[in-house]
């Protein structure tokens, strides 16, 4: 039994299950979208705000509680829900969603962040310094749930000489794979309309480091005060994370959901080949290596290698791989 093979069909069922895992444990409930009453709000602790999809009191938020043996609830979720109380209600069931983006906490374990979305806005900045490595990450699970990523850079209003140079090599890199960029500031306004007509019509969740502006970006774009930002004296104060749930947020043209900062975002026990997958221009290059196991290493014929030595692969994405496989558990 010990070293018994796995035949090809048996394997691709374990890689289809692992990357399952990554975007969801469940089991959804066999309820569909339209006999959906409610659709959640945010998520915190025991309880949770659902908006009323229907009937009466459509657009009404209600603090709801949930039955024992639900599959996990998270913003976006499309629910069933009935009066418990007078003030409250009971979600009973949830709908299959389209999609999950979530990260693993330090144990491996999934938390979803938020469900049925098109969109997934990765928020950096000027300030505080961006790590690519952590778009990258974000750009690897986004690549695997197949949504389309949106790169913000905010506060080009910090931009200085010494700031520009290494904001522009960054930019770079990601306009020449083909991803799309909007540079804006959250504070004076600019290229904030543009942001807004490239959300149009969608449901998007801002992802990123704590700081980076994520809920004043939904303010200037609500052009309200919505959302509670880390003001400056609270900001400089260490650890302190103002958003510390996701929420959704209705604007007048989207969907937008602020999630809480996080120092890291671990893609767990995902299978190589998705994170090869997740690195679009590598993964197009490695279709034509030499050998079809070609470990993109020191192999003759290695075309990944070529593209390097090329400039058609930055050495900045290709090491930033090689750190995510080094880290998967
Ligand atoms: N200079 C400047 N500061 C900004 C900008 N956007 C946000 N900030 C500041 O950055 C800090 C963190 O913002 P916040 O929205 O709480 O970030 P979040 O953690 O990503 O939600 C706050 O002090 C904001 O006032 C911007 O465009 N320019
Ligand atoms: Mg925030
Ligand atoms: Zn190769």
């Amino acid at each position: 039994m010990g070293n018994r093979k796995l035949s090809e069909k048996q394997r691709q069922r374990i890689t289809e299950n692992q990357s399952q895992r990554f975007s969801d444990t469940d089991n959804d409930e066999p309820i569909d979208t339209p006999s959906c009453n409610g659709r959640i709000i945010s998520h915190f602790g025991r309880q949770l705000d659902v908006e009323v999809l229907n009937g009466d009191n459509v657009g009404v938020v209600i603090r709801c509680h949930y039955r024992a043996n639900l599959p996990t609830l998270v913003t976006g979720d499309l629910v069933k829900w009935k009066a418990d109380t007078k003030d409250v209600g009971v979600i009973v069931s949830r709908s299959v969603r389209k999609n999950t983006f979530g990260r693993h906490d330090s144990n491996g374990k999934f938390k979803p962040v938020a469900a049925n979305l098109n969109r997934v806005l990765i928020v950096f900045a000027v300030i505080p310094t961006t790590f690519t490595n952590l778009i990258d990450r974000y750009l690897v699970a986004v690549e695997n749930l197949k949504i389309q990523p949106l790169l913000v850079l905010n506060k080009i209003d910090l931009l200085d000489n010494s700031k520009n140079k290494s904001t522009q090599k960054l930019l770079t890199i990601y306009k020449r794979i083909g991803y799309p960029i909007v540079e804006v500031s959250a504070k004076t306004g600019q290229g904030i309309y543009t942001l807004q007509k490239a959300l149009s019509g969608q449901t998007a969740v801002l992802v990123g480091q704590s700081g980076t502006g994520k809920s004043s970006l939904i303010n200037r774009l609500g052009l309200a005060k919505l959302t509670e930002t880390a003001g400056l004296s609270k900001a400089k104060d260490k650890g302190i994370h103002t958003t510390t749930t996701s929420r959704l947020y209705h604007l007048e043209t989207c969907d937008l959901i602020d999630s809480p900062g996080i120092r890291e975002f671990s893609l767990s026990n995902m299978p190589a080949q998705n994170v090869l997958k997740g690195f679009r221009e590598l993964n197009e290059f490695s279709l034509t290596c030499k050998y079809r196991d070609c470990r993109h290493g020191s192999e003759p014929g290695c075309a990944i290698q070529q593209a390097i030595k090329s400039g058609d692969i930055s050495m900045d994405r290709f090491e930033s791989y090689q750190r995510i496989l080094n880290d998967l558990t």
